[in-house]
């Protein structure tokens, strides 16, 4: 057995600054961020400038021989690209540069083969793995032969033992794992029609990697229930979460929504990851509202907004009205503006902004609740139990006829008690 010793692996970053773009030096740090999630110390950076990719080798001569004396210099034998290699280029760049060559997907690709937890997660991450190494066998099987497998540490030897599969079998492997997943989606589904019985509005967080949106809601269980074995996991790394968990946030008057938490976004997700993440990525696409959490001290901020407000599109998640949660302003110097109806300004680990941003949920989702009063009849006292329970009862008075709740009940329930209603 080979050892999986694990030692800092060193490389190079490689990046093609198109036509200028402004975002360009922040998506290297961001690399090197991806890298540094992967265990990868960064030795070097190597940029250009150019109007189109070099299509055999992604960046020009000149540029590869910086690279490789830079490789030299540090005895580094990885070179990471800022973008998605095409198969010749991996194949090229493999050959010319004499070491292992990685794109932006693989780096993306092994976080998440990392982090996944739960089977989906596993499931969907080897998917789109798969996906990615088919039309890059050649190029692979030299590139992971070289080290033991994977960029990271723990996928390790997995990407090897793939690569020992011939086309053949992995797209037959990939038939056998969608099908897994399939029955693992249908399942969720069936919990998800449960949950739509009953109701209750959903709300979604969603943002860019690290923003912060599972301490919201771990802030928000920790107020509003009383399992404190309810708390997802939050920590300062990309892509804590890639999973989906639902959570039922009571709020005092009786009025409950669905809370849900879910993977973050990263700018040049990988085409195959979010294909695969589709699924988990269903439960968002029937919110009633989403809050976008926003890392308001990350100085990119407003270009996280747009890369996820993008990837929210490309999944088809479209028309759902949205309140932006800017974050962590406790990090943030200088004056913070005031919140409005759908902009809160927050921080969620020191419970700052909890009001505001429950109050401009409560606006969005509990808008059609209707104020009523209504007289049950004595020997109907289940449906007095009834909205106790599911409904803001404000009074209630014992007269003649019955019990008279005043009360705020959601428009179905209003419905269903209609016979009960008093004439204003
Ligand atoms: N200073 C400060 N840190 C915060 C605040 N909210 C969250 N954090 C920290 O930010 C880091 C990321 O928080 P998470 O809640 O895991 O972020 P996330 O959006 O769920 O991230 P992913 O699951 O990776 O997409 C953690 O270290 C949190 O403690 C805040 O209001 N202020
Ligand atoms: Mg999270």
């Amino acid at each position: 057995m080979e050892q999986l010793t694990i030692q800092p692996q060193k490389a190079v970053l490689a990046g093609v600054n198109l036509n200028h773009q402004t975002d360009f030096d922040y998506s290297m740090e961001e690399l090197a961020n991806l890298a540094a999630a992967c265990g990868v110390e960064v030795v070097g950076v190597v940029t250009q400038n150019l109007s189109k990719v070099n299509t055999t080798h992604y960046i020009g001569t000149g540029k590869l021989q910086d690279v490789t004396i830079m490789l030299n210099q540090h005895e580094a034998d990885m070179v990471i690209f800022n973008d998605e290699l095409s198969p010749s280029q991996l194949r090229n760049l493999e050959k010319d540069l004499d070491c292992k060559v990685v794109d932006r997907t693989l780096l993306i690709l092994d976080i998440f083969g990392e982090r996944a937890k739960t089977k989906e997660a596993q499931l969907q991450v080897e998917v789109a793995e798969l996906q990615y190494m088919l039309p890059r066998l050649v190029g692979l099987r030299e590139s992971l032969g070289r080290q033991s497998g994977g960029v990271g540490t723990k996928n390790r030897g997995a990407g090897e033992k793939k690569l020992e599969l011939d086309r053949r079998r992995i797209e037959e492997r990939i038939t056998a794992l969608n099908k897994e997943l399939e029955i693992l989606v249908a399942h969720r589904q069936t919990q998800r029609k449960k949950r739509k019985k009953t109701e209750l509005p959903v709300v979604s967080l969603v943002g860019y990697t690290n923003a912060g949106k599972s301490t919201v809601m771990n802030t928000l269980v920790e107020l509003f229930t009383d399992s404190k074995d309810k708390f997802v996991f939050e920590k300062d790394m990309l892509f804590a979460t890639l999973d989906t968990s639902v959570r039922s946030i009571d709020l005092e008057d009786n009025k409950t929504f669905l809370l849900t938490d879910t993977v973050g976004f990263v700018s040049k997700l990988p085409h195959h990851l979010v294909k695969a993440f589709r699924s988990t990525l269903e439960e968002v696409k029937e919110a009633d509202l989403l809050v976008h959490v926003v890392d308001f001290s990350n100085p990119e901020y407003e270009q996280h907004i747009r890369i996820t407000n993008e990837t929210l599109k490309a999944i088809g998640i479209e028309g759902i009205p949205m309140i932006y949660a800017y974050n962590k302003i406790d990090l943030k110097e200088g004056a913070i503006p005031e919140s409005q109806d759908s902009i809160i300004y927050m921080a969620a680990k020191r419970k700052q902004g909890i009001d505001e941003l429950l109050a401009a949920i409560r606006a969005h989702v509990f808008k059609d609740y209707v104020k009523c009063e209504m007289l049950i009849p004595y020997d109907q006292g289940q449906h007095v139990s009834y909205l106790n329970e599911h409904a803001n009862v404000l009074a209630t008075e014992y007269e003649e006829l019955g019990t008279k709740l005043t009360l705020e009940c959601r428009q179905s329930d209003y419905q269903k008690f209609a016979q009960y209603v008093c004439e204003a």
